[in-house]
């Protein structure tokens, strides 16, 4: 009966495993409870100590409902479609699926290690056909869907051709356009409509669904023949290979989520999810509310239109730009300024919309030669083109008013054009200096706003505006939609076929569209997707497939409905299921997140609810971002070769005196290690420019210091040879050789320690394998909860786990000591029971609040307090391992068994214990006693006391009369349950 964690979770994680325990019932009368975690892409690396952060406290607030009641589902899957893999395939020519499954088998192997209580009959893998069957399914919905603002919300094509057979289609003021993409369709008439052929039709339809192919601007790499995403694309080339990457208009599959910008936006004010959260998916979609105005253009037929959001500066207008990529640059652009604008739009071109964003230092832009006319003043207006302005915001133009506008400021003042200030300025401001931009002050300079505050301006312009139909108000959002096809092999296939130009979906009931098998994982030479290699892989033998694949995110837009019900072969999930479910309760998952999958998953769900396929408009009601764990790294010094006589030196410096030694190494040293405390005491040569920090692996160093010099030459070179500097002199081999001046005597190779990123390439990653194999998964799980607040980062540091670890034993020793058990059933004394109930109440209190450290902490002054009290009583006991169980499930389980609590089932379905504040309630007070105010010690005291009986018991006391050394007592004040003070 001794407490040996291996056994003892083996035992546990083996029961579980076979009694199915945390199966989770599809109907039940229980309250339901769903928490899940972002499932994780199983990589090569394995997990380390950060990746079960997030489960750890998801597994916690788990256990903790069950026990309070609840049927809770808590799954686990894997996202297993993705780049590594595929990268890997490339390099090896091995199936990315063979990767993925000896990656996610490693995966499991780790997760089962630290005994989370998922329903592993739930598991879903985001590459399976069975799984990604749905995922094609979703997308032929959205293929045949378009977004109907007069109801707001998704329906079928077919409301919409009913829309074109009745209205025609009445151009871009017509109310049935949601985006951009439309607004460039022509118009035309209901009898038009019918006229048009199946291919016109179709071109017309695809303006409007919901998943559509259309032009889109992608970072196309010719070398690569591939389109990469932003971020495999740095400084304008690509981050594999660096080769150049262009921005290029291609035809791409799209999901229209601008479609549902509003309602995503007003969705956040539903959920419980961070404020930083909230804001970063606010700001992604970017609402602006103004108005659009147009400009005609001088000596041309037509209009530049700009979006602003400040029609109030109308009258401060000094120029207008268009974005280089602007339909209207090459039509209006002067004989005399053609080559530099044509020189000039090359060059904006390829840098990307992040880039132009980001470099707002740099001022570029060109001269077009035209001109266009203001509105109401008809004044000739020079129009620009720069690369601040991009293409796909707004309408793509702006009206430039650089008195109020900090870029275009700083485009007149490069090109020396004319400051218009229309708003007044705060004292003192110089105009020449910087733009006044904020939206506050009244408005001169300009007609009919004329001494108006600047909100009421904007909107008497906007009415002036659309009364002269020069415009109208209009609300913009940044947000962009999103590319879904990739040039790439290991995702799910797009089931789309093309028959006479026309793109179709496949049949619902012949999904899935499987993987081909190619015979490698790149591009075509002529640049096709992988999918091209495929042999003859065409639908009913004669129609070319779609050939790009779907990206990472779309797996992962709706998994948490299959968890519902993951074996459904027809339906993507039960509805009844999936009503019962309703939403994620609780959802726990990194911030890296925020502007990705859980706005596209948001997404999906809307959609899914459009349709009444789910009941809930939001995933989850509560998400929590787990903070990131950093990793101590261990750092040496490399030091360059000095090179005299054609050999290597080293030269050695002892004192600000300025004494050194010269070493002659042998000729065949490669490195130069440096120790640590060398370096900080400046021994070295040249040592601020010469030596370079490197990283070792933290395996080969304990306490600073160096472990094994021969591992590390191992580690670090094989087969080269090295001296080790230390303060004392230096290792060659195995020989020590000591510096001859030197007053130190240090042998030890030291290194310096910093909290980075935990990461392979740093050598810096700890493995949770390992940990729980010599400490226990109770201990790891404990400890990571005890490193702080669950959403702070924080460093991981392994030496605290030893401290958790004894935590445990002395819980242990509470039931049973010396292979014997010490249990009692004896009534527990009232400083027990107080012990327990102070305990359960903040153990409850922090859980359901998600402070989950703090609960650690609270585990352990219980159990010191039980331990001094030498309580062995199952009545304090039991409920105690009940409470413990989230944390350290298979200690609480083992202690709740038939040998020690005598249980027949697991503590899982146990009840989670009942607050009993009686015991709280304090009876006495430890009065601190001053004399003339101050405090000379502390006197406990009954609570029931009268004051009188409180003055008379601290005028008894000892103490008191040694303080007062004889002196007369002017009066005693008492202040019940806070201070006693003797004036004297
Ligand atoms: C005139 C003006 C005067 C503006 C002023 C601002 C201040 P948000 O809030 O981001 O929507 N703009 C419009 N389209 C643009 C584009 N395609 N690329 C770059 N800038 C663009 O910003 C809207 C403002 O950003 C618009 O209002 C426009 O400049 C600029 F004192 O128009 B403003």
């Amino acid at each position: 009966m001794e407490y040996n964690h291996r056994d003892i979770e083996k035992k546990w994680q083996a029961y579980w495993a076979k009694e199915k325990t945390f199966k989770a019932e599809n109907d039940s009368s229980k309250p339901k409870y769903y928490v899940l975690d972002m499932f994780p892409y199983p990589s090569g690396a394995g997990l380390h100590v950060g990746h079960p952060l997030g489960y750890i406290a998801s597994d916690i607030v788990t256990r903790y409902k069950r026990l309070k009641g609840f049927n809770v589902l808590h799954p686990m899957g894997y996202d297993s479609f993705g780049l590594p893999a595929e990268q890997y395939a490339i390099q090896t020519g091995q199936h990315p699926k063979i990767t993925t499954e000896q990656n996610i088998k490693r995966y499991r192997e780790q997760l089962d290690k630290i005994g989370f209580s998922f329903d592993w009959d739930r598991e879903v893998q985001t590459s399976d056909p069975n799984y990604y069957k749905w995922t094609q399914w979703i997308f032929l919905q959205l293929f045949n869907s378009w977004y109907n603002p007069r109801t707001n919300k998704a329906e079928k094509l077919e409301t919409l051709i009913a829309v074109f057979e009745k209205e025609g289609f009445k151009g871009n003021e017509h109310d049935i356009l949601t985006g951009d993409i439309e607004k460039d369709l022509a118009p035309f008439t209901a009898v038009e409509w019918k006229s048009f052929d199946l291919k016109k039709q179709n071109d017309v339809l695809m303006n409007f669904r919901l998943a559509y192919l259309g032009e889109a601007y992608v970072n196309w790499c010719p070398a690569m023949g591939t389109v990469l995403a932003n971020d495999e694309v740095k400084d304008g080339v690509s981050e594999r290979g660096g080769h150049p990457v262009e921005r290029k208009l291609m035809k791409q599959w799209s999901m229209r989520i601008t479609a549902y910008a509003q309602r995503l936006l007003d969705g956040l004010d539903t959920i419980d999810w961070s404020d930083s959260l909230k804001e970063a998916q606010r700001n992604w979609i970017g609402r602006s509310q103004g108005c659009s105005i147009k400009f005609r253009i001088s000596n041309f037929e037509g209009d530049i239109e700009v979006f602003t959001t400040r029609p109030d500066t109308l009258f401060g207008v000094s120029y207008l730009t268009l974005a280089p990529e602007h339909e209207l640059v090459d039509k209006i652009v002067s004989a005399e300024q053609k080559d530099n604008v044509t020189a000039y739009v090359t060059y904006a071109k390829n840098r990307s919309e992040r880039e132009r964003m980001a470099d707002v230092k740099k001022v570029t832009g060109e001269f077009t030669g035209a001109y266009a006319i203001h509105p109401f003043t008809n004044e000739k207006i020079p129009v620009w083109i720069g690369d601040y302005v991009l293409a796909g915001y707004g309408t793509g133009a702006v009206m430039a008013v650089p008195a109020h506008d900090e870029r275009d400021h700083a485009f007149a003042r490069h090109f020396g054009l004319q400051l218009k200030q229309v708003i007044e300025l705060p004292e003192g401001w110089d105009l020449q200096k910087a733009s006044y931009d904020e939206k506050k002050g009244k408005v001169i300079n300009s007609d009919f706003m004329n001494g108006m505050e600047v909100v009421d301006a904007i909107k008497e312009c906007i009415q002036r505006i659309e009364n002269h139909k020069f415009g109208k108000g209009q609300i913009n959002y940044r947000l962009r939609d999103a590319v879904f096809g990739r040039q790439r092999y290991w995702g799910e296939p797009i089931p789309i076929y093309y028959k006479d130009g026309i793109p179709h979906g496949i049949p619902e009931n012949e999904l899935p569209l499987t993987l081909p098998e190619v015979d490698k994982y790149l591009p075509t030479p002529d640049g096709e997707p992988p999918l091209a290699r495929a042999n003859n892989w065409k639908y009913k033998g004669q129609y070319e497939y779609e050939l790009t694949t779907m990206p990472g995110w779309a797996g992962s837009s709706w998994y948490f409905l299959r968890y519902m019900d993951p074996h459904n072969t027809k339906a993507f999930a039960d509805k009844a299921a999936m009503d019962y479910w309703g939403n994620v309760d609780l959802y726990i998952g990194g911030s890296e997140h925020a502007t990705g999958h859980l706005l596209y998953v948001r997404f999906w769900t809307k959609f899914l609810k459009d349709f009444g396929l789910i009941n809930v408009d939001e995933p989850a009601q509560k998400l929590i971002n787990q903070g990131m764990i950093g990793g101590m790294s261990e750092k040496f010094y490399l030091q360059n070769i000095y090179q005299q006589d054609d050999k290597p030196h080293l030269e050695i410096r002892f004192d600000s005196e300025g004494k050194f030694e010269l070493i002659e190494l042998p000729k065949s040293i490669q490195h130069i290690y440096v120790s640590a405390d060398v370096r900080e005491k400046g021994f070295v040569k040249g040592s601020m420019d010469t030596l370079h920090p490197r990283n070792l692996p933290i395996e080969l160093v304990d306490n600073s210091t160096l472990i094994d010099r021969k591992k590390f030459v191992e580690w670090h070179l094989q087969d080269s040879e090295a001296v080790f500097v230390c303060l004392g002199g230096y290792w060659y081999k195995d020989n020590f050789f000591p510096f001859k001046n030197s007053k130190e005597t240090s042998q030890d190779f030291r290194t310096v320690r910093e909290n980075e990123k935990m990461s392979k390439s740093k050598y810096n990653v700890v493995n949770p394998d390992q940990l729980c194999e010599k400490f226990g998964a109770d201990s790891f799980r404990l400890y990571e909860m005890f490193l702080g607040p669950l959403t702070d980062s924080k460093p991981w540091d392994t030496k605290g786990i030893e401290g958790v670890s004894r935590f445990l034993k002395k819980l242990w020793r509470l039931y049973a000591h010396e292979g014997k058990l010490v249990l009692n059933d004896e009534e527990p004394s009232k400083p027990e029971y107080k012990a327990l109930h102070k305990c359960i109440k903040r153990v409850t209190e922090d859980i359901d609040r998600y402070s989950f450290n703090t609960v650690v902490s609270t585990f352990m002054i219980c159990v010191n307090e039980l331990s001094d009290l030498k309580c062995n009583k199952r009545k304090i006991l039991e409920p105690l391992a009940i409470l413990l169980s989230p944390y350290a499930p298979h200690i609480a389980e083992e202690l709740w068994s038939e040998a020690i609590l005598g249980h027949k089932h697991s503590v899982t379905y146990a009840t989670w214990p009942e607050l009993n504040e009686s015991y709280l309630v304090e009876d006495s007070f430890a009065f601190p006693i001053s004399f003339n105010g101050k405090t000379k010690f502390n006197l406990e005291m009954s609570l029931t006391l009268t004051p009188a009986e409180i003055e008379k018991l601290v005028m008894e006391h000892a103490d008191t009369q040694r303080f007062l050394e004889g002196k007369p007592v002017k009066k005693v004040i008492v202040v019940p349950k806070k201070i006693v003070n003797i004036v004297v």
